[in-house]
């Protein structure tokens, strides 16, 4: 893996919703861990959340967790798709935004904005998601959603304030 050789803080989401989500999570945690130049720096709580999507899926955990890293953001996106693949993930199976086992989206990267083919940050859908903003703004409040003008925190407040209903 290349290292850009200048620690960046960066934020991934964590998703599940089916086999033993709470070991999936433990387990990329330590993944995450293990990566080359990588430190997780918090880890938000994990929060059991109502599907957005296809109906019939089964309950949502999900949770955030904060990192520095040398890696680039291509870098770490790909090993976060093989942490996925290492907990049975089968992308080419799924249906856009079904069920998986393990979900792991790089929701921001120091204060970059990127926008090639495969890899977009800030995730584009991360201010429209509660199941991605609360457990981001349990540890990271106060960092600026770069493009958008707004913290974690507010984009939150935002989402409460002119989004749909929590859950709905
Ligand atoms: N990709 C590009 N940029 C990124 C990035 N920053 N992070 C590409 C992750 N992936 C990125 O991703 C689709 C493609 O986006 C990949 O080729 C990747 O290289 P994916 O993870 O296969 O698809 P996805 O997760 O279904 O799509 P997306 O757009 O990330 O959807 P969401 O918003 O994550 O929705 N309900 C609850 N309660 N909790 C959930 O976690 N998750 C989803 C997925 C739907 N409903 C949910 C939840
Ligand atoms: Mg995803």
């Amino acid at each position: 893996m290349t290292r850009t050789g200048n620690p960046v803080w960066a934020c991934v989401a964590l998703g599940s919703n089916v086999g033993d989500r709470e070991a999936h999570f433990l387990a990329a945690i330590e993944a995450i861990r293990g990566l080359p130049s990588t430190a997780v720096q918090r880890v938000s709580r994990f929060h059991e959340t109502v599907p957005v999507g296809p109906t019939g899926q089964g309950m949502y955990l999900n949770a955030a967790l904060s990192v520095t890293t040398e890696l680039g953001a291509a870098e770490l996106l790909r090993a976060l798709h093989t942490i996925e693949a290492s907990r049975g993930r089968d992308r080419p199976a799924e249906v856009r935004w079904g069920a998986r086992t393990l979900d792991l989206d790089l929701v921001l990267y120091g204060d970059l904005v990127i926008a090639e083919p495969g890899l977009r940050v800030p995730h584009p859908r991360m201010h429209e998601r509660y199941f991605v903003l609360e457990p981001l703004a349990e540890i990271e409040e106060n960092r600026m959603i770069p493009g958008r003008g707004v913290t974690v925190g507010q984009a939150l407040a935002e989402l409460r304030r002119d989004g749909s209903p929590p859950h709905a």
